[in-house]
């Protein structure tokens, strides 16, 4: 994977420069990948910092697999604390009280009227950093969209309550390992451009009936028990039209495949398991 835009190398640049002038870090993680969402170049750079780690886009993710995971990072190193967020609630008071809360609570010398909070809201591509900011300045101050490499540039911005925070550009790593590479294809953290979607079509069918038979029967009408990986593919293919010489069209397939589950159309999945952490064994 090529995808280092010069934006990126800036923003990481940026962040080295910002840290010791602020208090604490949010660092934005996809509740469906926690893993293969935490930039391990972020995590060297923000050592030290109190972090308060938000798993976003909850609603999209299988619950008791986040609740999981909120575990198994609370039980790491430094013990961070963790919250679970889901921003495109209709009402997002609850969550940005909870957000601000915890913030607060891990610079408590700092939050005073001469002195607030500041905070660098961090993160991989299309997590919701930018809609995280949103949220919390309950209004749209900041583009949020669902491609990656939305943001190029930082934007600090204050909230009412006085504490300040700093909008990051997404920030990837190079040599992504192959597993986690697959995951952020699928889970929206690279751009279309780089992607092969027979591929990572074919990495995620295969997640689907190993852990979601249920939601791949009830979405595609197959026997989950009796399907192939490969044939699910080429059913979806098929349901959507073939290609020139009636060939089914597997680039199709998996695109077809992976916005339906970018979009929940095939419930709440994750992508990953806390054992993922350990093993890093796939799906
Ligand atoms: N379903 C769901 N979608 C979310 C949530 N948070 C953000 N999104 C969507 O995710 C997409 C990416 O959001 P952004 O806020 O632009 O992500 P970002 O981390 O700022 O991305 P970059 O600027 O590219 O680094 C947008 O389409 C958001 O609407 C969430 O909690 N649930
Ligand atoms: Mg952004």
């Amino acid at each position: 994977m090529q995808w280092y835009p010069g934006h990126m190398k800036a923003a990481r640049k940026e962040i080295v420069k910002a840290i010791s002038s602020n208090d604490v870090v949010l660092e934005v993680l996809d509740a469906r990948m926690p893993l293969a969402s935490s930039n391990p170049t972020l995590a060297d750079i923000c050592r030290g910092k109190p972090c308060l780690k938000l798993l976003c886009k909850t609603d999209l993710a299988d619950p008791q697999v986040t609740s999981a995971w909120r575990r198994h990072l609370e039980s790491g190193p430094d013990a961070p604390k963790v919250l679970e967020l889901a921003l495109l609630k209709p009402n997002t008071g609850e969550t940005r009280t909870r957000v601000l809360e915890a913030c607060r609570a891990l610079a408590p010398r700092r939050d005073t009227r001469a002195k607030p909070v500041r905070g660098l809201v961090v993160g991989i591509p299309n997590v919701g950093k930018s809609t995280l900011i949103n949220v919390l300045m309950e209004r749209k101050v900041t583009r949020a969209s669902d491609q990656p490499g939305v943001t190029t540039v930082t934007q600090l911005v204050t909230l009412r309550e006085g504490v300040a925070l700093t909008d990051n550009p997404g920030v990837l790593w190079p040599r992504i390992d192959e597993p986690s590479l697959m995951r952020l294809a699928v889970g929206g953290a690279i751009p279309e451009s780089e992607l092969d979607y027979e591929v990572a079509g074919a990495f995620f069918v295969e997640l689907l009936l190993a852990r979601y038979p249920a939601a791949a029967a009830a979405r595609y009408g197959i026997d989950a028990a009796a399907t192939s990986p490969s044939a699910l593919l080429e059913h979806i293919g098929r349901r959507h039209g073939l290609g020139p010489g009636g060939r089914i069209d597997l680039q199709k397939a998996g695109n077809v495949l992976i916005h339906e589950f970018r979009s929940g159309k095939l419930g709440r999945i994750s992508l990953e398991v806390p054992e993922t952490a350990a093993s890093d064994s796939t799906p």
